[in-house]
């Protein structure tokens, strides 16, 4: 068994709430369904978190995910939605004493909430994914304890497409930068134009501004096209460019 799943299968065995954090600006990619799946079957509560939620605008968010229950919307990095989060996992626990999992994809922002939750560094984050080694435990109150995770994907699913779009797969290991940025762009053209300042509207040709405008260029002093997807990408994954 891959050990991210002897991981995941520990948390299901320590904790009674699992929340699933969720990437606000990719709701559906980063999703797990496979984990929520075994989450069901182990008897456990599932919390749905929708973090990044400074990177979209929230009241269209809102509106798009009615379905999702119970749910609560954080940024980790505004420290938004904390509180309201504290009182929902004391609200599922009725009140007693509670250890719960952080789970979701690579990337997600399971550290940072984590972090934002406590109020202190207690759990070690970075841009880059797979960061998060192994399950480490971390009191927030005298209720609460949290178990951190490494981000996990479905296991059959190989999709470089979307891992790289959403962060899951690192934009310095994207092997295919600029397929990837294409498929960005078609999905978030106007928040990419405006971010670039760029009147363009073909996926190349906006690569190639971006390319000019930052002056990657080739030997030649041609635009450097895997240069700027693979920045774009970078600017995307780190939350640089923002939808809010
Ligand atoms: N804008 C914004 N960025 C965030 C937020 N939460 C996390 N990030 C960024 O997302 C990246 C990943 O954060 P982590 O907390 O390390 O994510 P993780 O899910 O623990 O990642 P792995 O351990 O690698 O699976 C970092 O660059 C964070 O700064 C947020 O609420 N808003
Ligand atoms: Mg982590």
């Amino acid at each position: 068994m891959p050990s991210f799943w002897r991981h995941v299968n520990q948390v299901l065995k320590e904790a009674e709430i699992i929340i699933e954090v969720i990437d606000a600006r990719h709701i559906k990619e980063t999703r797990n369904l496979e984990i929520e799946e075994k989450i069901t079957k182990a008897k456990r509560r599932i919390l749905y978190v929708i973090t990044k939620c400074d990177l979209v605008n929230i009241d269209k968010l809102k509106k798009e995910i009615s379905n999702l229950n119970p749910v609560v919307f954080i940024s980790s990095t505004e420290k938004l939605g904390t509180t309201i989060l504290k009182k929902k996992i004391l609200e599922l626990s009725k009140g007693e004493k509670v250890t719960v999992g952080v789970v979701g994809y690579p990337n997600v922002g399971k550290s940072s909430l984590i972090n934002a939750l406590t109020g202190r560094g207690s759990a070690r984050t970075s841009s880059e994914s797979g960061y998060t080694k192994g399950l480490q435990k971390i009191r927030v109150d005298g209720k609460i304890l949290l178990i951190d995770t490494p981000g996990v994907f479905p296991s059959m699913e190989k999709d470089n497409l979307k891992h790289g779009k959403t962060g899951a797969i690192d934009y310095s290991k994207i092997k295919d930068p600029e397929l990837v940025a294409l498929n960005l762009i078609e999905e978030q053209k106007e928040l990419i134009k405006k971010h670039y300042k760029i009147s363009k509207d073909e996926g190349d040709e906006i690569l190639e501004a971006i390319a000019l405008k930052f002056k990657k260029l080739q030997k030649g002093g041609g635009p450097d096209i895997d240069a700027a997807a693979r920045l774009l990408l970078k600017h995307w994954q780190t939350g640089v460019i923002t939808g809010a």
